[in-house]
């Protein structure tokens, strides 16, 4: 073995142990069986550590059954490259999230609205997702104050992707006043899995956040809601 080899092998050990000691495990989920070299239904690190045994092993470890449930890269070979595919697929992946449009503030005279019984309306998404990289969430009846500028920052923590609503006031002051709206986001970046997807939103009080587990893989169409029960998703 080269020192080239040898210098990859530490490379690769001590990102290991690093987002190993700072995350915990995690599971994510490719293409069905591409990745999960040690066949156990899971992508997560322990595959990572049986494709770098198997490859770089003194002696090898065993290989992957059948040996492209290896091939992360799907590029016909089990290599570095792979194991380098399932580092970036589970620890690294970056996204970039940004709000793409929003309504104006939504008017009770939906004309789904039943005012005999839907005194509130749900807080919910809709999403979509393209099967390699890019999501598009719609956060329907999100609450904002009636004059907002409205911002969002988008982060994503291993299989958590987070959106955190704030706003600022073209004034500088609030109205006084609450509405809903519809904010569309778009996440880039994001290889396919299971995520759980956490909106914080406003005027929540002590109402929970709206929080999702979206399985891009069996479902890249979906929607979720959740009831509301205070003001401005109710009319009392
Ligand atoms: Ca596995
Ligand atoms: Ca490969």
């Amino acid at each position: 073995m080269d020192l080239r080899k040898y210098a990859v092998i530490a490379s690769v050990a001590i990102l290991l142990l690093f987002v190993t000691s700072s995350s915990g495990e995690t599971d994510f989920t490719m293409s069905k069986g591409v990745g999960d070299a040690n066949r156990d239904g899971k992508v997560n690190i322990l595959d990572i550590y049986f494709l770098m045994n198997y490859i770089y092993g003194n002696p090898p470890g065993p290989a992957p059954v059948p040996l492209l449930a290896g091939d992360a890269d799907l590029d016909g070979n089990v290599d570095l490259r792979d194991m380098l595919t399932l580092i970036h697929t589970v620890f690294t992946a970056p996204i970039v999230g940004e709000i793409i449009r929003h309504s104006g503030c939504l008017s009770y005279a939906k004309d789904n609205v039943d005012f005999e019984h839907d005194y509130c309306l749900p807080d919910g998404i809709t999403y979509s997702y393209n099967g390699t990289d890019v999501l598009n969430i719609k956060h329907t009846n999100a609450g904002f104050n009636c004059c907002p500028i409205i911002h969002a920052t988008i982060s994503r923590s291993q299989q958590q992707i987070t959106i955190e609503e704030y706003e600022t006031y073209e004034h500088g002051e609030p109205c006084t006043c609450l509405c809903l709206f519809d904010v569309e986001y778009q996440v880039t970046g994001l290889p396919p899995g299971v995520y759980t997807l956490v909106i914080m939103g406003l005027y929540l009080n002590e109402e929970e956040y709206l929080t999702a587990t979206i399985n891009l893989v069996e479902n890249p169409v979906g929607e979720y809601t959740v009831p509301r029960y205070l003001y401005p998703w109710c009319l009392y």
